[in-house]
């Protein structure tokens, strides 16, 4: 093949946000778009991780992946890189990503460099929906932002892309190596199964045995919803062949480029089929398959509450965590759940920034084993991404060990009865989240300058809030959330505003950094009750003494003209 120069100009708003460059497809689908930021990503790395490298390249295989992955080969080999790995299809999920970066070794012994993920995670998909597409590093983790930055910086200033535009389409469906000769030596392209890296990587760190001896117990039930996403190409083989789950258990788990219609995001809202007729354990996936919910029968876990279960748990009923735990993190708007849980056991403790990327830096320099964000992510350092399937063997292989003397028949000890038993010890954190998607971005900001402004007064936070309910408790803190990375240093700055109450009571606002249009504002609001006759009731209910301050000390109908969030989880 030969190498094209291509010339080009800048394209407004290629900043990677929370997870990646998302935008609607029609967006990418413009002329130079997608080359414009790949070539720029290829610009920020080190010569040696491009000209001479190993390339991972797949996604969710949503719309439009299969021609971006056909693109990214012909750049990639006009930028001088030597093989491009490619799941079969085009499918691997985030987390098996992650996994090939780390554990895959090529036929000549290559080792993967970094990673084009293509996916908008739990976003829609289809031509009028969204598409996505994130750098991931050596160590299977997203670009930090040092990286992203650079990215960003040459979206402003490129002038031209190399592309081999004689290259061939290769063909993604078939499994093998294809070869090709270009002004530099020799090309590859390997098409992978998706799944075995991913499975045998599970296998090492769950004991499938007792897992499978759950699920062929007559009194377990199990389901897992996939949402069409890219789980489903993982699924049957980890549940149904490796497990013995039977194939009913199994739904929508067929990926879609369109995701069957849906919103492939795991929530009570959008996941309905899984809520409608509840087995004894359910779980869903998102797009990309990172995310996960966990289900009890009629009982829903939240993903806080998730991660601190799996945290006081893992030793015991996971073997990979045998020798205990480094430490545990969580993301800044996720419930203290898990704080409670590192005091009792005496674990390391982190609280970073939304986003995965900071999690990975712990994880690198041992710092951390288990993490989790309240937005559905939960995951551990056997990878540098959260792991939807992780999380489901996670909480089967605890609901085994609960249940290790009485799987012949007697009553199980289910979801809900590990979660109560949790909070007896621990206390609940009662949580929710509101969203406004898709607000006029000028108003968002509005509203996240004002609460900024009035975050410095904290006399003048009282006197509104008690104006509002004098029964909640007093703020006695609150900020703009800055970080600063434990092992490199580095500052991250206004990731969003916290009112600390004295009673443990959190109100946290920001803005999300993954939407595709207009933006979106988070809202997350969170009570501690220790007191085990208090912790049992409804959380809307109990929380609805904060969500009344946060609304009108925000202000939210005012500045957006949203009488209500467009989802609570
Ligand atoms: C959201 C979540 C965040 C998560 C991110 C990527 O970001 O809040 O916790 O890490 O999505 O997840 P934001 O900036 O919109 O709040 V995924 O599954 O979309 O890669
Ligand atoms: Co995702």
């Amino acid at each position: 093949f030969k190498v094209s120069r291509v010339a080009t100009t800048p394209i407004d708003g290629q900043k990677p946000g929370t997870s990646g460059l998302r935008k609607k497809v029609k967006v990418f689908m413009q002329p130079h778009y997608l080359h414009n930021f790949v070539q720029s990503t290829f610009n920020a790395l080190s010569a040696d991780k491009v000209r001479g490298a190993t390339l991972v390249v797949s996604g969710d295989g949503r719309y439009y992946s299969k021609d971006a992955i056909q693109i990214i080969i012909k750049m990639s080999a006009a930028n001088g890189v030597r093989r491009v790995w490619v799941g079969q299809n085009g499918l691997l999920s985030t987390p098996a990503v992650s996994a090939v970066m780390r554990e895959r070794l090529g036929a000549d012994g290559s080792k993967g460099s970094g990673a084009f993920i293509l996916t908008a995670s739990h976003n829609p998909g289809g031509p009028h929906e969204d598409f996505g597409i994130k750098y991931n590093m050596e160590n299977g983790g997203p670009a930090p932002e040092v990286i992203t930055d650079k990215i960003y910086e040459n979206t402003k200033t490129i002038k031209e892309y190399l592309i081999a535009e004689d290259l061939p389409d290769v063909d993604i469906s078939a499994i093998g190596i294809t070869s090709f000769t270009g002004p530099e030596g020799q090309f590859d392209v390997d098409v992978f199964d998706s799944a075995s890296d991913y499975v045998k990587l599970m296998k090492s760190i769950f004991d499938f045995q007792a897992i499978q001896k759950l699920l062929s117990s007559p009194s377990f039930t199990f389901c897992y919803d996939a949402l069409h996403g890219v789980a489903g190409a993982y699924a049957k083989r980890i549940f149904v062949e490796e497990l013995g789950a039977q194939e009913s258990s199994l739904l929508n788990c067929v990926p879609k480029e369109d995701f069957g219609g849906g919103h492939p995001d795991p929530n009570l809202t959008y996941a309905k089929e899984l809520v409608g007729e509840p087995p004894e354990f359910g779980a869903a996936a998102d797009g990309d398959a990172d995310r996960n919910m966990i289900l009890g029968k009629r009982f829903f876990v939240t993903p806080s509450d998730s991660v601190a279960i799996i945290a006081a748990n893992a030793v015991k009923a996971i073997p990979y965590f045998s020798d205990g735990l480094k430490g545990v993190a969580r993301s800044m708007p996720t419930s203290a759940a898990l704080d409670v849980v590192a005091q009792h056991l005496n674990l390391k403790f982190f609280e970073v920034p939304t986003g995965w990327k900071f999690f990975g830096n712990l994880m690198d320099a041992g710092m951390c084993s288990v993490c989790g964000e309240e937005s559905f992510g939960t995951g551990s350092d056997h990878i540098r991404e959260k792991d939807g399937i992780w999380a489901v063997l996670a909480w089967l292989s605890i609901i085994a060990y609960k249940n290790k003397d009485n799987l012949s028949g007697g009553k199980l000890v289910t979801v809900e009865d590990i979660v109560r038993q949790h909070w007896a010890i621990y206390g609940r954190h009662y949580y929710t989240r509101y969203d406004y998607e898709n607000v006029d971005a000028g108003a968002a900001k509005d509203l996240m300058a004002c609460l900024v402004k009035l975050q410095s007064d904290l006399t003048e936070v009282n006197k509104i809030v008690k104006g509002i309910r004098s029964d909640v408790s007093n703020v006695v803190n609150a900020d703009e959330f800055e970080y600063k990375d434990p092992v490199d240093g580095s500052i991250s700055k206004h990731q969003g505003i916290r009112y600390l109450f004295g009673d443990g009571s959190r109100l946290v606002f920001r803005l999300s950094g993954t939407g595709s249009e207009g933006a979106t504002i988070r809202l997350y609001i969170e009570q501690y009750e220790k007191d085990p006759s208090k912790i049992g009731r409804d959380s809307q209910e109990a929380l609805g003494p904060l969500v009344e301050v946060a609304l009108k000390l925000s202000k939210m109908e005012e500045f957006t003209g949203r009488s209500a969030p467009t989802v609570i989880t």
